[in-house]
């Protein structure tokens, strides 16, 4: 093999980015709270301004009648959550709601569906909603579950900015929490979605029975993607009655902001988004996510289906924090 180091004949590769090893993410979240957080913060400050929190707002454009069987969701049809299911909703309605959004001081829109993925017949609204929310002059996302490579292009040239698509735990967890689909199926979506040239939204759940090395294996496979979301939702569980997850021991609130300050050092230009489950954490809690590097939340008082903290209370706590929207 060709060794060339020096002039412009080299025919070795460019250097790949350093690939995490689970050893070395172990190491680091075993580390002594104050320093995991001051590495955390330095990092964070290289690379974002620590006083800014970027805003998205979700909506739930298709209610329930999910056929995954996702344990923690109280969408999946497989579940007795008493939640209704409805039908897509119109294109005007969700273009009203965004607005609202942005007078709220979002600055990316979220819309979600409770699908295993989108049928054919649902694609072309699916596109108004994302050129007519992209013309209010918001970032776009969506989550609709699997998508294959045509959908995913289309999206793409309809202006969609991002796709969420969570790994929501380790390889080796992931068939504890859902029957009806693989680890390897939202892999091969994620892939979809960066070669159609969409930025990635992916991230995971805490709290849904997982060991710690689940949490650090889900935050490995995340920081080893070919290239790193741009966007890493962590949510802390929602126990939702009538799921199977509705009595999982809840996740201690140290090991949650262990997670967020790895997250934090292992995808340093990423928004690491502190996602569901704001409503049952203290504001200490909330600002030492945010000193472990989180950037990102979800405002107004419904996630999909469940809550979240009121405006009121997050104006509050950005006073009391002095932080501010990006
Ligand atoms: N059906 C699509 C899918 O599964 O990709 C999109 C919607 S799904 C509700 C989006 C994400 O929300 C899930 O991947 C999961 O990480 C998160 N989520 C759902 N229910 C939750 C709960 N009860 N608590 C915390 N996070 C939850
Ligand atoms: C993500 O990681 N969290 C959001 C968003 N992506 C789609 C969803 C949270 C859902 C919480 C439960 C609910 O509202 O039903
Ligand atoms: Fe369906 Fe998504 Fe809920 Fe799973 S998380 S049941 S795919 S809506």
């Amino acid at each position: 093999m060709l060794e060339l180091t020096t002039g412009t004949t080299s025919t070795t590769p460019p250097a790949a980015s350093p690939a995490w090893t689970s050893e070395a993410a172990w190491s680091l979240y075993r580390l002594p709270f104050n320093d995991l957080l001051f590495k955390a913060q330095s990092i964070h400050r290289q690379h974002f301004d620590p006083n800014r929190v970027q805003l998205s707002k979700l909506l739930n454009i298709k209610t329930g009648g999910c056929a995954e069987d996702c344990g923690y969701c109280s969408q999946s049809s497989h579940h007795s959550t008493g939640l209704p299911a409805s039908k897509l909703m119109e294109v005007e309605k969700v273009v009203a709601e965004a607005r609202k959004a942005k007078e709220g001081g979002a600055t990316r829109y979220c819309m979600g569906a409770a699908w295993r993925n989108p049928k054919p017949r649902d694609m072309d609204a699916i596109v108004e909603m994302v050129s007519a929310v992209k013309g209010l002059g918001l970032e776009t996302c969506m989550t609709l579950g699997m998508l294959d490579r045509e959908q995913s292009d289309r999206l793409s040239a309809a202006g969609l900015d991002y796709y969420n698509h969570n790994i929501d735990t380790s390889e080796r967890y992931y068939p504890k929490v859902i029957s009806t689909r693989n680890f390897s199926d939202r892999l091969d979506t994620l892939e979809h979605v960066r070669q159609s040239g969409m930025k990635v939204c992916c991230g995971g759940i805490l709290g849904m029975g997982e060991e710690e090395v689940d949490r650090v294996e889900m935050l490995v496979t995340l920081a080893n993607l070919p290239e790193a979301p741009e966007s890493v939702p962590i949510n802390m569980l929602i126990p939702i009655p009538g799921t199977p997850l509705a009595d999982a021991a809840p996740i201690a609130p140290i090991e949650f902001i262990r997670i967020i300050a790895l997250a934090r050092i292992m995808m340093p230009k990423s928004f690491v988004r502190l996602s569901a489950g704001r409503s049952a954490m203290s504001d200490e809690m909330q600002a030492l996510c945010f000193f472990a590097g989180a950037n990102s939340i979800f405002v107004g008082d419904t996630l999909l289906t469940a809550g979240n903290p009121e405006n009121e209370a997050d104006r509050k706590l950005f006073g009391r924090l002095g932080l501010q929207a990006l």
